[in-house]
This record gives structure tokens, sequence and C-alpha cells, in this order.
């Protein structure tokens, strides 16, 4: 017999088909309009061979201990042991690391996604066990858009427009006249949602803004940013320099007197300073559209009849968090604001600004009023973390200081490296400078379901199980349905949940029940949908019981309204100031001229990257790499499904390059090429179309990284992971987000001998043939 099980993932919310205990179908979730593609993959993932099969000990740390054989991760075999000497281990691991050297040398940040289901969500459940053990290391904001969520709340007193809370799409689709689109609203990101999605509807809502005559306009170095259908109009910039575009807009509305003097007046501070700097006064240099549009590499006619729209009919100005994941990505978020404010629609319908459309599913939905189902992580006690992305310099650099955000601090010298739900060998930039670092702690633990390439630089890999052999709650708060997701297959291997395998650490360490509180995964989920459940009523949502929701496979989540952003604030500034000092949105901040950063000047300013198109260094280097998120996976998850393979070219990672300059290297389309710089080199396959402008390559993010020679600092990658070619510093002192979007290489022909692809399928580990299954915790 088939049953039909209701699931969830951050690709979409789907109906699981089983037979004999085998996952046999993946069906979309009736009533999603646009369901993604990579459900398909989900069967692929499940069953791969490249899932970890069993507890595996890395063998130089389990013959010669703790720190002896550092270096030799990601070369080393494996050997498998059973789930109770693997528990044992890494138990007497973490107390010695807590005795000699305290818990913050624990690093457990653990960033990543991780999977849909929010109770066994494994970052929370790691961080949930870290602090009861007496806390970590931890990370602070994301890869997504830790810039912005530096600066924002430095200019209106708020991360939120940068985390989502937006204008609501019915909004623009009703009252925008024209959008203009700094990085463009990419569907292809639109298909995932952290928690699930079960409703895709930002295509919906661009058609529908369409047909309700919005234009559209896209500045961004790649076409396709923006869909087909919107008919959109091309201003194919240079990548990182959106600052210098806003700011010749800008420039025009100042000189042809256009822009909104009573909003700049009334609800902003500190115009002054800015405009001397737009019209050159100290550094005699006007801001002008001609000075944007040489910097851009495009036509400042364009610009300034750009400019004149803007403040002609009613105008949203959007940018996609890819502008902030780059060399000094704090200025064209704070100078998206401070060109809206000049346009002065900041709080009208379908006008002002916004951030992140098309960059999930969920962006521009309301969020609703109360907090999605969730595990309490609980506090951490050891109190310390680091900006999110600057893990290779605290490896690295132990007890040196950095700043961040007007903070002198210092980096804790780390001695274990837990990690649950993330992947630094995918999202970490400049990799043969992660694996530099990555030698100098003792111990490496990592829980994975699947040999990803950091279970590979591990030293302790605990299998964990996917979202498919679990029960479990998928929610995100800008969705309209909660969903049950039952188990559908029995764990695979010797998979354990992570909460399973945190639980048995903690009875080892004598804290069980402080971590489990008593309950099992069934009374947990009840407890937290039940919590959830308080919240929305106290907030005037009814959700039903938690037998019901469980029954009926969701709960709808009634009454999302539509949003207008500051819509409170330009009604009566007075009423609803910003929490900003001034109240008003900080077009120039003394706070952070307090600071002061060269790397971030009180006012936003043209900051030239230390890599982009007009550097010197591109010279040697001359296209820019853009390394976006794939439309073919999510991140490195489902690499090994169906979608993200088939669109392999010579069995490497299709990497999108302009005819033009695949003509003055001799390649050809489907030809295996070489990307590298001075900070490594990988393969990939050609794909040439006019959609990417002329000096820009893309190569997507999330190719298993594959090294020739594993383990070796600067080994070629196989495979087409551009980590191995982005660079690794903070966007600024401010913000210390990742720049991953500020990186040059170059680009030739591969004739040379070329290995297959071997990490999605060869399982590493070498079977001593000891399993004992049981726990005992
Ligand atoms: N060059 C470049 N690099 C980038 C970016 C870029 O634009 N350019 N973008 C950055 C951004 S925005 C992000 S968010 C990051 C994403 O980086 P990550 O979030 O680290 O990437 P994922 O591949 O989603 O990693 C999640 C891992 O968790 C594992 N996992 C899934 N479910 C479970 C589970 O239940 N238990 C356990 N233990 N593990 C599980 C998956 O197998 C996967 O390996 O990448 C960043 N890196
Ligand atoms: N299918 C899929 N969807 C995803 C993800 C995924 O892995 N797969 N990851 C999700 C995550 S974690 C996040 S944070 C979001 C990220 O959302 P974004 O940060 O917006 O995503 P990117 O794909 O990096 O960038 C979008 C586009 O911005 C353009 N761009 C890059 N640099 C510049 C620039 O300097 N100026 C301008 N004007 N444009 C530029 C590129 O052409 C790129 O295609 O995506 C989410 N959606
Ligand atoms: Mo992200």
């Amino acid at each position: 017999m088939t049953s039909r099980l209701p699931h969830s993932s951050h690709w979409g919310a789907f109906t699981a088909e089983v037979h004999d205990g085998r996952l046999v179908g993946v069906l979309p979730r009736p009533g999603d309009p646009e369901p993604s593609p990579l459900l398909s993959g989900i069967a692929d993932a499940l069953h791969a061979d490249v899932r970890v099969a069993a507890p595996a000990v890395r063998r130089g740390w389990l013959e010669q201990g703790p720190g002896a054989t550092s270096e030799r991760r990601g070369a080393d075999d494996f050997v498998e042991v059973g789930w109770d000497r693997a528990l044992d281990l890494v138990a007497a691991e973490l107390d010695r690391v807590r005795r000699e050297h305290g818990n913050p040398a624990i690093f457990g940040g653990s960033y990543g996604w991780a999977s849909a289901g929010r109770f066994h969500h494994a970052k929370t459940q790691l961080a949930r066990f870290l602090n009861l053990f007496g806390g970590c290391t931890d990370q602070k904001y994301n890869y997504s858009y830790a810039a912005a969520s530096a600066i924002l709340p430095h200019v209106v007193g708020t991360g939120g427009p940068t985390a989502g809370e937006v204008t609501s799409w019915d909004v623009i689709a009703e009252h925008t006249r024209l959008w203009v689109m700094f990085g463009g609203a990419p569907l292809k990101n639109a298909q995932v949602e952290s928690g699930g999605i079960t409703r895709h509807s930002a295509a919906h809502w661009l058609r529908a803004a369409r047909d309700n005559g919005t234009r559209f306009v896209a500045v961004t170095p790649i076409r396709d940013d923006v869909a087909g259908f919107l008919d959109a109009a091309w201003l194919p910039v240079r990548p990182n320099t959106d600052t210098a575009v806003m700011l010749g807009l800008a420039h025009t509305l100042l000189v042809e007197d256009r822009y909104d003097r009573d909003f700049v007046a009334r609800y902003c501070v500190g115009f002054d300073r800015f405009r001397r700097y737009l019209e050159g006064a100290d550094d005699g240099r006007p801001k002008s559209a001609e000075w944007a549009a040489a910097i851009a590499g495009i036509d400042a006619g364009a610009l300034r009849d750009l400019a004149r729209r803007m403040v002609a009919e009613r105008t949203m100005i959007t940018s996609t968090w890819s502008l902030q994941r780059a060399d000094h990505g704090e200025q064209p978020f704070w100078m998206t604001v401070v060109l809206a404010a000049m346009v002065g629609q900041i709080g009208l319908p379908g006008g002002g600004f916004g951030f992140a459309y098309g960059d999930t599913a969920g962006m521009g939905n309301r969020r609703y009023p109360f907090p999605a189902p969730a595990l309490p992580a609980g506090v951490n006690p050891a109190g310390s973390t680091i900006p999110v992305a600057r893990i290779a310099d605290m490896l690295l650099h132990p007890g040196e200081p950095y700043d961040f955000d007007g903070e002198r601090r210092r980096y804790p010298d780390i001695r274990l490296v837990y990690w649950a739900g993330g992947n630094p060998f995918h999202h970490h930039q400049d990799l043969n400078r992660l694996l530099r670092g990555w030698r100098r702690p003792e111990t490496v633990v990592v829980h994975e379901p699947w040999w990803t390439a950091t279970a590979r630089h591990a030293d302790i890999v605990l299998p964990a199980t996917t979202t498919l052999e679990r029960n479990d709650i998928g929610a995100s708060s800008r969705d309209d349905a909660i969903v049950a997701m039952h188990q559908a297959v029995e764990p695979v291997g010797q998979a354990r949940h992570d909460f399973d395998i945190l639980a048995g650490l903690a009875g080892r360490l004598g804290f069980r029940d402080a971590f489990t509180e008593g309950r099992d995964e069934a009374a947990w989920l009840r407890h937290l949908y039940e919590r959830s459940r308080r919240a929305a009523a106290r907030n005037g949502a009814e959700l039903p019981e938690f037998d019901e929701f469980w029954a009926r496979g969701h709960a709808d989540v009634p009454g999302t309204r539509s949003f207008v952003l500051f819509e409170a604030f330009r009604s009566d500034p007075a009423a609803h100031p910003l929490r900003t000092p001034s109240g008003r949105i900080e077009i120039f901040s003394a706070t952070i001229e307090g600071f002061g950063y060269d790397d971030c000047p009180p006012h936003p300013t043209w900051l030239e990257p230390a890599e982009w198109l007009g550097a010197a260094q591109a010279a040697r280097h001359p296209l820019h790499l853009i390394s976006n998120q794939p439309r073919t996976r999510l991140h490195g998850q489902l690499d090994m499904g169906r979608v993200s393979r088939d669109s392999k070219v010579n069995g490497r990672e299709p990497c999108r390059l302009n005819p033009s300059d695949a003509a003055a290297r001799a390649i050809r389309d489907g030809d295996l090429i070489r990307l590298f710089n001075d900070r490594g080199a990988c393969l990939a396959g050609a794909v040439l179309t006019d959609a990417v402008r002329p000096g820009v390559v893309e190569l997507a993010t999330g190719a298993w990284y594959d090294p020739r020679e594993p383990g070796t600092v600067g080994a070629l990658d196989l495979h087409g992971n551009p980590n191995v070619l982005t660079a690794d510093h903070g966007t600024s002192r401010l913000g210390q987000g990742p720049s991953a979007h500020s990186a040059l290489v170059q680009a030739e022909r591969f004739d040379g001998d070329a290995p297959p692809v071997a990490v999605l399928r060869v399982t590493p580990v070498s079977d001593e043939g000891k399993t004992d299954g049981a726990d005992g915790s």
C-alpha cells in the first residue's frame, strides 16, 4: 500500500509517497501555484551513496589523539566506530576542552540552514546543548545580510527591513508605477524559504504588478536576475558600483532641484553634510551622472532620465542582499535609503525603499504577528561571539584585536569546533585560507547526513537523519500555513536525530534532563506548537489544536495583512520616531563618525572595492566573479539531486560568461575551463550567454568542493566551487560581513588531465566491521 504524507522542505511543502518503507514519490503541495523543481531531487538525496552510514572517526585523531595530526584533516581516511564509542569520545573531549581552556574555547556558532523542521533544526539543537553545557563562542548575524544588519540600525533604527519587514507585495502591485531594482528580483532565489513555504507567490505578484502597469528597471550585471516577462529595462552595471550609480541619481535630483526638500527636512538628519559630498565640495569631485556612469560602465543620459522618472511617479527602490555581500557592503544599503529619502516617498504605499524581494520565497509577504514554532536555544553563558564571517580570522589569529560596530574585541582561542546543520567548506570565502585556519583546533566534530566537504574535514562525523526520517513542524513566519511534517521512512543506515545524539551526550555529561526537559519528539512537537498557538491567540489569530493540526497535516494562519514600511513614522514622526539617536533617518550618523572608520565613513560614500573591474588588479585578473545563489540547489544541499546533476557541463559546475570574453580566450560553449586568481583555482564548464555582462563571470555557489589533492592548501578544485576564488575579509570594520561578491579572476580553456568529480559518489570510510548500534544512554 502506498501512503501519502504531508511534509516540507526549504524548497517547499510537499506530499511524500511511501511504499514498502521507501520514498517513491514527491508531489508538490496542492495549491502551490509555482512549486520548485528542486523537489525532484529529494529522493536522490535521501538514498544517496554519500549518506554517512555510521559514526566515523578520522584515523589520525583516533590513533594519535586530539591535535597530533590536525594537518591531515581532509586527507586522512575514516574508521567507523559504534555509537557508544563515538559519543564517549565526543563527551570526553568536550569535557577536557572545557576544563583545560574554558567554554569560549569551544566554537559552536555552527552557521547554516540545516533543514526546514523547526524542532529538529540542527543548529538550534546544538546551541541549546552547548548553552546548557556552559556556553561556547557563537556567531553573530548571518552570511545573507550581515553588513545590512549592522548598518541599518544606525540609519533607520532597526534591521527589520533587511530581515523582511518590507512593504507587502499586494501594496506594490497596486500602487507602484516604477520599480527600480538593484540586483533585480531573482526568481531563481524565490524557490526557497528558511523553514519552508506552502505557496510560491513571488512570480504571481510580479505579474500582478506588471499587469497593473508597473514598469521595471533592473540595475544588475546579469539580465535574468529579473524575470523576462517583466520586460524590464536593463542597466548592465559593473558589479559593486551600485553606490556610485545611486549617488549619480541623487546628484541629478540635487542639481536639478527635484529632490523632496520637505521630506529631507522633516524626516531626516545630516543632509547638509551629505550634500557637500554629493557636490564634491571637499574632494573636488561632484558625484554627477557622468561620474557615476564612468564608474559603472553605463550611459550617463540613462541615469539622468531615470532620476527624473523616479520623482515623477510612485517609485519603489529596492536592493537585493547580494549588493551588501561585497566589499563596503554597508554603503549600497545606506545609499538605497538616502536615495529613497530624496525621492520623498518613504512611508507611502508602493513608494520608498525595500530589500530582498525575490531573494527568498517569503520576502514581501507580511510576517504573521506571532513567533512560528521553534526550539528555544536558551542563552549563551559564555557570552563570546564573533561576526559570522570572521571564522578563518578567528582560527588564524587567536587573541588578536579586531573592530566590530564600534567595539574593539579580541578573537578567542578555539580548541574544539562543533558543527551541526551547516557547511563552512561550502559557505566560507577563500577556502584555502579556511583550510589553513581549520588545522589549528585540536578537534572538529560534525553532525551530517551526507559526506559534505565539512564532514570530510572533520575528526568525528556523526550521521544525522534527514527530515523524512523524523516528525517535525515546518514553518516560516512569512508563509500562510504551518506544516505537519510526518515521518516517512526509518532512519537510513545508523543515522540518528541530532536531538537524540545531543541527548546522549548530555546524559554522559550530566544534564540530560535539562536538555530534554523530559520530553521526547512527540511531546516536544505538541509543546512547541501549543506555545505558538497561545501566542497567536494573544494576537487575535486562531490556530487549530495540535491533534487537529497533526491529523490535517497543516494549520492555516489567518489574516496576514497589507503593510507599508514606515507608514506610521511618515504619518506622525513625533509620535512614531525611529529608534535612531535623532529619531529620524540618519543620512549622516554622528555615532558612526565617532567610530572613526575609514572603511565606513559617516554618510554613504563611494569607496572602491579591493577587487572590481576598475582596480589595478584587473590587469591580471580581468573578470569579476559573481558567485550567486544556485538555481539548481539550495547552497550545497541537493548537489546530488537530479536538477543539479543535469545542469553540470562536462561533469563540472556551469560557469556562464559573455561570448566576447569567451572568444578572447578561445573558449567555446561546453569547454572545460579553469578559473583562477592568487587565492586558488577551480575547473568549470563554460556556458556562453549574453545575459551576463562582458567582464563578468557567473559561477553559482554550492558545487561540492573536490580538491585534486585532498587536505592540501591550494589544490585545484575539480568541481567548480567559487569559494576557492573569493576573498575573505570583512565588508568593513562596522559590519564585518562576508564580501563574497568582490572577487576578480582570470579564465582559460583547460586542456590538461582532469579526473572526474568524485565527492558526490565515493564514501571515504574504511569499514572495520565495527557496529554496535545500541547507545545505552
Ligand atoms: N561565494 C559565496 N559564498 C556564499 C554566498 C555567496 O553568495 N557567495 N552566500 C552565503 C549565504 S547567504 C549563505 S546563507 C551560506 C549558506 O551556507 P550553509 O547554510 O552552510 O549551506 P547549506 O548547504 O545549506 O548547509 C547546511 C548543511 O546542513 C546539513 N543538514 C541538513 N539538515 C540537517 C540536519 O537535520 N542535521 C544535520 N546535522 N545537518 C543537516 C546539510 O546537509 C548541509 O550540508 O553560504 C554563503 N556562502
Ligand atoms: N535556488 C536558491 N535560492 C536561494 C538560495 C539558494 O541557495 N538557492 N539561497 C538563499 C539565501 S540563503 C539567500 S541569503 C538569498 C540570497 O539572495 P541574493 O543575495 O540576492 O542572491 P544572489 O544570487 O547572490 O544575488 C542575486 C543577484 O544579484 C546580482 N549581483 C551580484 N552582485 C551585484 C552587485 O554588486 N550589484 C548588482 N546590482 N547586482 C549584483 C547577481 O547578478 C545575482 O544573480 O537567496 C536565497 N535563495
Ligand atoms: Mo543566505
